[in-house]
């Protein structure tokens, strides 16, 4: 693993460079000219190639992508460009026409070329289509057209490449981005298929992995796509991205994409955080992983030593915490250094005079401009205070340590940084042991001397005090952990670029309010500080409400939105669903007699009036082709959903209802039934969600209006799993047992 900006080398992929760098591809306030110039400065330093130009809530690049630039912004964009290239740095246009192209009508797409042909003039040599985050219905010409959305958006992206006279790095971002978004799967996306087969070979396609934002990016999962696609795709990546959750920051390390994954890429270009300049870190450990290959790990053994255990293991050539702690190494320098626009500067007594006006000169050298003066009020600053007065307000300088704090409360997506993770585990550790009633308006017994008396800590009596001893003395050293939260505070908002703090105050301002409020809670459990009833009185201040009307909700949610998913790990099971194929049937047929066995209420199945959906489980009566999914977990199969698209023949043989009854009904409205079991082990709802939707798009295209099912009143699981899904309707069958209900939907 190396630093930065430290070897020279790039990796390869074939003939071609690896893209390397950032897209600024979020939604809200895009970037200035001013910071993307830094931009291309940095990635220059630390040995990035690309930017990619695509900021969600630019005018001209999606809501009105038909507009032509004005003469001022032509002549910013210029400038951009120009600086770009200065800095050994791709830029690339992007334009995102999706939200309201007509594909089919040669004006829009002339209109497309026009744009573009005027960003070429501004100097730009590569180019991006991006049909991200738009409607996948085409509109009624389009559909005359063309076969599929894949197909129209494949067809203008391939014209507008040749126009513009197949350039080296040419973009396409599909509208089935990532795994999640595929259905039923990528291996099996048609979308996915058409792009691969039919996009030119010169345009490259972005991926964002698994997920939209993917905690994980594995090998087998590039290799995957990348066969669909027909070519290694470029990873667009959201690790870092921000802007759906304004209360979140990412400042841990690039992560979960082993270095393997470097030879099957194209390149990869992060999407980061909104705020311009708390993406020092995810932009320097991205160039740390870029660089990662076995014989380069030296140079970052000897600067930071051999090590830890088990860090290596995962990733011989990069580890995510050393290449943390070269950049906040780096950052702290950046922090510690004066803000003026236009370049760094460090201010030095050499460059202070006195003017003749008496007051205090300094002669500021920029980086990036000629030397000019600027007048400070040095004067004023030289105030010594008498003995008895107030000493002058000092601040400590801030320290890696206050920093690598900081990465950790505002970690990544799926992971508190380990600090972060102590605190959470202590506050609910001291919560759950607390001797302290822990309702609003029960008194607490305090220990006899303060906890935050150190000391009196550790002899806290047990027997005498209520709270014991290690309760004492874990919430003191929760306390000093909330402290240090504290001091970060103070020595960030003392620390002379400013340029980064007003990036990073609000979101500092909320942990530390947050913190405050926990340390609070835990001084009132040892029975110091206001009770709890007053942490929360009938006048409170806003702050005691915190989150305003989206923390009014996510609070009424069960768990209090998503924070229970940080104390206790995430649920990591991986579950596939494919089709269901002849070798499946026993272990079908064993899921089947297992929900029978375990079913909530259920009678051994001979006891049961027999259903055309316990023939089609228990493997009697074979589905129709292209309509039986199963599920699998690591353990092997949990789940199915089977399908008749027609189950008049099989109505005729097996049935409780009055046979007249159920033809007349399937043959009018619900010609097609479906069954569907999934194991009590799979307690997340939304993989069966997943699979019933997939059976029923492959039931629709069979041609079938409609669709029924058999459920018995006592199994509630099911019942309770389509009533939840909200499409399925109880259906009146006369003649029906009563135990048995039938539920159906139009398709
Ligand atoms: C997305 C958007 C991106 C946004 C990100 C995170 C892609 C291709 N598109 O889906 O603009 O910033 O999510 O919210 O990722």
């Amino acid at each position: 693993m190396s630093k930065p900006g430290s070897a020279k080398r790039q990796p390869q992929t074939g003939t071609r460079r690896f893209i390397s760098g950032v897209v600024e591809g979020f939604y809200g306030r895009p970037w200035t000219m001013e910071q993307r110039t830094e931009l291309f400065q940095r990635e220059q330093t630390w040995g990035l190639n690309t930017y990619l130009y695509a900021p969600k809530d630019d005018y001209k690049h999606r809501m009105y992508w038909r507009d032509l630039y004005s003469a001022q912004e032509a002549e910013q964009l210029i400038v951009l460009i120009s600086a770009a290239k200065r800095h050994n740095v791709e830029f690339i246009y992007a334009i995102s026409p999706g939200l309201d192209i007509t594909f089919s009508n040669p004006k829009e797409v002339a209109a497309l070329k026009r744009k573009l042909d005027q960003v070429k003039e501004f100097g730009c040599r590569s180019f991006s289509l991006l049909f991200d985050d738009i409607e996948t219905e085409m509109c009624p010409a389009d559909k005359q057209t063309f076969s599929s959305f894949a197909h129209a958006q494949v067809a203008i992206t391939n014209e507008v490449y040749q126009h513009l006279g197949e350039p080296e790095t040419f973009l396409f971002c599909p509208t089935d981005y990532c795994a999640a978004f595929c259905t039923p799967s990528v291996p099996q996306s048609s979308y996915l298929h058409t792009v691969g087969e039919k996009l030119l070979p010169g345009i490259d396609i972005l991926w964002t992995g698994p997920k939209v934002v993917s905690h994980k990016i594995s090998v087998e999962s590039i290799e995957e796509v990348s066969s669909v696609l027909k070519r290694a795709p470029v990873i667009w990546d959201n690790i870092h991205a921000n802007d759906y959750d304004p209360q979140r920051l990412f400042l841990g390390p690039y992560k979960d994409r082993p270095s393997e994954l470097i030879p099957k890429l194209r390149g990869v270009l992060t999407n980061p955080n909104c705020e311009f300049y708390p993406n020092f870190v995810a932009i320097h450990t991205l160039a740390t992983w870029c660089k990662a290959t076995a014989d380069l790990t030296v140079s970052v053994l000897i600067r930071l030593g051999p090590p830890s255990p088990g860090d290596e293991e995962e990733d011989p050539c990069y580890s995510p915490q050393k290449a943390l702690t070269l950049a906040l190494t780096d950052w702290l320098q950046e922090f510690l250094s004066t803000d003026q626009p236009g370049g760094k500067l460090e201010v030095t007594s050499s460059m202070i005079s006195k003017g003749s006006n008496g007051k205090f000169m300094c002669r500021l050298k920029k980086e990036a401009s000629d030397e000019e003066p600027m007048q400070t009020d040095m004067g004023e600053s030289s105030y010594v205070p008498g003995p008895d007065e107030n000493p002058l307000y000092t601040a400590e300088p801030l320290t890696l340590d206050d920093l690598k704090l900081l990465s950790d409360l505002f970690y990544l997506p799926y992971e508190h940084g380990p600090t972060a993770r102590t605190m959470l585990r202590e506050l609910d550790w001291l919560k759950n042991h607390s001797q302290a009633a822990t309702s609003e308006t029960d008194k607490v017994m305090p220990c006899s001397s303060s906890f935050l008396n150190a000391d009196n800590f550790a002899a806290c009596d047990p027997h005498s005090r209520f709270q014991s001893a290690e309760w004492c003395s874990r919430a003191q050293r929760f306390d000093d952990m909330c402290d240090a939260v504290v001091q970060m505070f103070n020595r960030l908002s003392n620390a002379p670029n400013r340029r980064i703090l007003y990036d990073l105050y609000n979101y500092i301002c909320d942990i530390k309010s947050g913190v405050g409020l926990a340390r609070a809670y835990v001084k009132t459990l040892g029975g110091q500080g206001q009770p709890a009833a007053q942490l929360m009185n009938d006048d409170p201040e806003p702050w005691g409400f915190r989150g305003g009307l989206s923390g009014e909700f996510q609070r009424m949610l069960p768990g209090h939105g998503n924070r229970d998913l940080f104390k206790h790990p995430p649920m990591t099971t991986v579950y596939c669903i494919r089709p269901y194929c002849p070798e499946d049937k026993v272990e079908v047929q064993r899921v089947f007699t297992e929900m029978q066995r375990t079913g909530e209420g259920r009678a051994p199945r001979t006891a049961q009036p027999p259903l055309i959906c316990d023939s089609l489980s228990a493997g009697d009566i074979s589905p129709s082709p292209q309509c039986a999914l199963v599920m699998e977990d690591d353990a092997g199969i949990c789940g199915y959903a089977l399908a008749l698209t027609d189950a008049t023949p099989a109505a005729a043989k097996t049935q409780v209802i009055k046979k007249q009854d159920l033809i007349r009904l399937i043959s009018e409205e619900f010609p097609s039934l479906v069954t569907s079991q999934v194991l009590p082990r799979v307690t997340d709802p939304s993989p069966a969600k997943r699979m019933i939707g997939w059976l029923l798009s492959s039931i629709k295209s069979s041609g079938s209006r409609g669709v029924f099912c058999e459920l018995r009143q006592g199994d509630r699981r099911m019942l309770d799993f389509y009533s939840k899904l909200g499409s399925f309707k109880t259906i009146q069958v006369s003649g029906l047992p009563q135990d048995i209900v039938a539920m159906g939907r139009t398709l």
